[in-house]
């Protein structure tokens, strides 16, 4: 499917619009982990992340109340006037958001928040203008879903038999584990006139994440599509009830290509109803060496990829525009 991409519009519509509408291809494969039966998810996570970099998570123990009080706490940040949200923007690189994403001129039909969260001290008290209660339910938020995350990183460890079970857990347990948080809102997709009924908005470009991995939950409104190994692009059904992980750039060095990070994108939902999603993105602290696992690699492999800290490539990422390719430049040559 070609994306175009069009100058903002005066009338504040954007900007990128694709040529077609999404087709029903709604995709039916998504691995499903239950993390309650133990015996069978270790390997089901792993095969997951090398044929997809994406799986689903149910029975994962966090409380339902805690992802509904969140998404209604967030949606009604989005709700309050405009110069109010204003407020705690702009997002450098932490704070609200509108249609801006990142530095580098890449544009979505979103608005959002993103925070800096660390293990040992909640942050998201960094973002000005929000209320006690929001705030308070991010932290309680990202530190269950960090737990989730931690555990499903233990049994990738397991799974394939690295010394320590923790060597990929603890990087994002760590005190200065460098990871962040995003609410999203997409709003209904607007009236684009005579184009509507034949495109629609993007929401949130496609890319890859840098981080190790991240964790997903959305309200029930569809939109987020992932991209195949051959290369085509597939609707996940949404679940509110459920978590989608996918694998990051770094777990895709440190496994050397093994696992997958998956790239993934957001169309504006067609039919009037909002998007509300949270993401953690689980990363390691800003000195991690990344590089692949020694117990991985089979005798006389070598890494596809350069040496290079969390740091070093994150800073490399904030020269990127969202589609590019990030570990591009890290390949060996
Ligand atoms: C993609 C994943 C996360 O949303 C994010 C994004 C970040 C941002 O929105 O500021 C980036 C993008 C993301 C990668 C390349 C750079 C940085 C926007 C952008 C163009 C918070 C992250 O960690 O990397």
């Amino acid at each position: 499917m070609v994306v175009l991409s069009l100058p903002v519009l005066d009338n504040g519509l954007p900007h990128i619009i694709k040529t077609s509408k999404p087709t029903s291809n709604t995709f039916t494969g998504i691995p499903v982990v239950d993390l309650s039966n133990l015996a069978n998810a270790k390997t089901l996570i792993v095969n997951a992340c090398k044929e997809f970099g994406f799986f689903k998570v149910v029975n994962h123990g966090v409380p339902m109340n805690l992802l509904t009080e969140l998404e209604a706490e967030a949606v009604r940040f989005f709700e309050s006037p405009q110069h109010q949200k204003d407020k705690s923007g702009p997002p450098n690189p932490f704070g609200y958001g509108n249609k801006k994403i990142g530095p580098n001129g890449d544009v979505g039909w979103v608005e959002y928040l993103l925070f800096c969260t660390n293990p040992h001290n909640p942050n998201a008290a960094a973002v000005p203008g929000l209320q006690q209660t929001l705030r308070n339910l991010v932290n309680e938020y990202v530190s269950a879903v960090r737990n989730m995350a931690c555990e499903v990183l233990e049994m990738i460890a397991e799974e394939l038999q690295l010394a320590e079970s923790d060597a990929l857990s603890k990087m994002i347990r760590d005190e200065k584990s460098d990871s962040c948080f995003r609410l999203n809102h997409y709003p209904p997709c607007p009236d684009l006139g005579e184009l509507s009924g034949r495109r629609s908005l993007v929401g949130f470009g496609e890319h890859t994440d840098p981080q190790i991995m991240s964790v997903l939950r959305s309200n029930n409104t569809s939109g987020l599509q992932i991209c195949l190994k051959d290369g085509a692009w597939v609707s996940v059904p949404s679940d509110p009830e459920s978590f989608f992980l996918n694998v990051g750039d770094s777990l895709q060095v440190m496994t050397n290509g093994r696992f997958r990070s998956v790239k993934h994108r957001v169309l504006a939902a067609d039919n009037m109803k909002s998007r509300v999603s949270m993401i953690y993105f689980g990363g390691p602290p800003l000195t991690e060496r990344i590089t692949p696992l020694s117990e991985i690699m089979e005798e006389g492999e070598e890494s596809l990829y350069k040496e290079f800290t969390w740091s070093e490539y994150k800073k490399s990422a904030y020269k990127t525009k969202l589609g590019d390719d990030r570990l591009e430049f890290f390949l060996k040559s």
